[in-house]
């Protein structure tokens, strides 16, 4: 696609970036990246977002490369004859909430899951939407200040787990285009001071409760905890050099919030869950990571030797799995 065509689409409109719900770094770089885009080509917008930032690296993303965005709390004047550009989502997925705007245009780097008529479409898989964004710089040869420039690298460095996670030689063709043009200091400081003290709890608390069985190994966080530090604090488990599953649980008000993951290509971490949470909770996701739910309510049916239960529950979806495979 020509980004021009974009620009040329969007003229004379009230334009909305919105990034997919609780953004990432690669969400809210892209945002970013293509607000600085039209703005030189004559179109000012805005960059919205339904749910919360809720982990420190993301929020700091904000101070250190002077990024403004809405939540949806803070928008009360989009019209339905407003435009937005979805980025780094898809209209239709669960992940990107309806916004009143009219979603004319779509840029992103995931596989379509339900088609839909935009006039303006740039999906192509790729490691990061961060790539394809900066890719309309160099393509148009339009001067790419360092703080974008910045930005765009530290969102192609993330969601590609620097270039170990889905990236394309495509993207460290990008990659090493905007990071000329980068601040490296800036980048660098995104991974300075990340870790908040209320992270570092959860963390001891989980390091307390770990419970190892052969290679599963088994955590709880006794307190309320946000999905993405449960998920990091999933990794961190995992990274363990005797544990190939882990299984990492956040005692919150409204139930049991899980993240699973498994690095043995026999053990499928998202049917895993599903089935040790069947009858008490919903649980899904991909053959490495994946996630779950106990409502408040199901609590009581794991009885009064709850983590023991749930150790049972998972280790048995693993037997069953073992026995599939042979
Ligand atoms: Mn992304």
């Amino acid at each position: 696609m020509n980004p021009l065509e974009l620009v040329e689409l969007l003229k004379g409109h009230r334009v909305f970036i919105q990034t997919h719900n609780f953004p990432d770094p690669d969400g809210i770089a892209s945002g970013f990246g293509l607000q600085y885009f039209l703005k030189v080509n004559g179109v000012e917008s805005e960059i919205c977002y339904d749910g919360k930032i809720d982990k420190l690296s993301t929020k700091k993303m904000f101070a250190v490369f002077n990024i403004c965005a809405k939540s949806k709390d803070e928008i009360t004047d989009m019209t339905e004859e407003d435009y937005i550009v979805v980025v780094d989502a898809q209209k239709l997925n669960a992940n990107l909430t309806d916004f009143v705007g009219d979603e004319i245009a779509c840029i992103d780097h995931h596989p379509t899951v339900k088609e839909y008529e935009y006039r303006y479409k740039d999906v192509r898989i790729v490691g990061a939407c961060s790539t394809i964004i900066a890719d309309y710089f160099r393509q148009t040869n339009t001067d790419l200040p360092p703080n974008i420039a910045s930005a765009l690298a530290y969102g192609i460095k993330m969601d590609t787990a620097d270039f170990t996670r889905g990236a394309y030689p495509f993207d460290a063709e990008v990659f090493s285009y905007v990071f000329e043009k980068a601040d490296s200091h800036l980048i660098n400081d995104m991974y300075m001071n990340v870790m908040e003290l209320s992270d570092l709890k959860a963390y001891g608390a989980a390091i307390d409760s770990i419970r190892l069985h052969g290679e599963v190994g088994f955590a709880k966080i006794p307190f309320d905890c946000p999905d993405a530090l449960i998920a990091i604090i999933s990794d961190f488990i995992l990274s363990l050099d005797v544990v190939t599953v882990s299984v990492v649980y956040s005692m919150r008000m409204d139930g049991i919030k899980f993240s699973v993951r498994s690095e043995l290509e026999e053990i499928d971490a998202g049917k895993m869950i599903a089935g040790a949470l069947k009858g008490v909770g919903d649980g899904g996701g991909h053959k490495g990571m994946a996630g779950g739910f106990i409502p408040k309510d199901a609590v009581s049916k794991l009885g009064n030797e709850m983590d023991e239960n749930i150790q049972v529950r998972f280790l048995k979806q693993k037997e069953i799995q073992k026995r599939a495979e042979i």
